[in-house]
């Protein structure tokens, strides 16, 4: 696994301070004005991005990872497998147009404008904790919205049990797809009450702007108790369904990656231990937590099975 280059450039040693807060007060004061289309390209473009959020008592205090550390070491295996990829290779994907179809077991099936889903509900800042199966964690400060919010608007049937999430696959945009890596598209599920929890939602931004094509825009899943992999990019489709749905990563090798896919530092990966991890940026490994540190949130949904069967 590569680590983020040390040396690597802040915007403030890039850009002379007072040249970059002058672009600041230019960007905003024409984004108030709603004159975004008389700025310069690069301006016009950063003055629209900026998202306004509301705090929430469910981020964590943690110290952040900084905005280089989230963009440029990345998983998004339709753009190529190393960590660099996804940086290099996302700006290839076109996030406008872009609808979300939500449908299956539901009373009212739509589908969903990007634009519209980004004012469905107020956007909240949620800085969590994000760790990845591979054995390494960040703390991001996403933009978003309870997933819940989305889902009770196509009103679920009893019989909508779980909920299946769909990325796009396009070849001509995505160039990972064109090998066999997985089996695309990349699915993800969740149990219908894991869907519904306060913390698990779709994030459209994070540190206050909109998110990167790297990080799975226009729209992604973010189900912080549990492994990286489960919160699926770029999603194209949400379904409402009575059976568990398959899943890529349990397709591609299930005897490594189940269902739950909860975060637990007792039930090994078959070839390495889920005991502790590295905080990007951080030297020394730290404790793995249960739920990843969410369990006084999530445990109860878990009362009663076994979790080293259900891993
Ligand atoms: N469509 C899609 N979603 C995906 C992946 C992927 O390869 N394709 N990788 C997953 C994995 S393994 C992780 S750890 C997280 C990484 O999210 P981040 O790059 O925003 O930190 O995205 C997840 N979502
Ligand atoms: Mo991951």
């Amino acid at each position: 696994m590569s680590q983020i280059p040390a040396s690597q450039p802040q915007p403030s040693e890039i850009t002379p301070e007072a040249c970059y807060l002058e672009r600041r007060r230019l960007m905003s004061a024409a984004a108030g004005l709603g004159l975004s289309a008389l700025l310069p390209g690069w301006a016009a473009a950063a003055a629209s991005t900026a998202l306004a959020t509301h705090p929430s008592r469910y981020s964590t205090t943690e110290d952040k990872n900084r905005f280089e550390q989230i963009t440029q070491y990345n998983n998004f295996y339709e753009f190529g497998t190393d960590k660099e990829d996804p940086a290099q290779n996302a700006g290839s994907l076109k996030v406008r147009p872009w609808t979300v179809r939500v449908e299956g077991e539901c009373e009212a099936p739509r589908t969903f404008d990007i634009d519209a889903l980004m004012k469905l509900a107020p956007l909240e800042e949620r800085i969590y904790r994000l760790r990845c199966v591979e054995g390494w964690s960040m703390v991001i400060p996403w933009v978003g919205f309870e997933l819940n919010a989305l889902l009770k608007q196509v009103r679920p049937t009893s019989r909508a049990r779980f909920v299946e999430f769909t990325s796009l696959a396009d070849p001509r945009q995505m160039p990972g797809v064109r090998s066999r890596v997985l089996d695309w598209p990349y699915t993800e599920g969740l149990r219908i009450d894991e869907a519904m929890h306060p913390l698990t939602i779709l994030a459209v931004g994070l540190y206050g702007k909109v998110l990167p094509n790297q990080n799975g825009a226009p729209i992604r899943l973010v189900v912080p108790w549990k492994y990286g992999f489960k919160s699926a990019k770029s999603i194209v489709r949400i379904r409402l369904t009575d059976t568990q749905p398959a899943t890529a990563w349990n397709k591609a090798a299930p005897q490594e990656y189940g269902f739950y896919s909860n975060v637990n530092p007792e039930v090994d990966h078959p070839r390495w231990s889920q005991a502790n991890e590295r905080r990007i940026g951080e030297l020394l490994r730290r404790k793995t937590l249960m739920f990843n540190g969410y369990g006084n949130e999530v445990a109860r949904l878990y009362q009663g099975m076994d979790l080293r069967k259900f891993y």
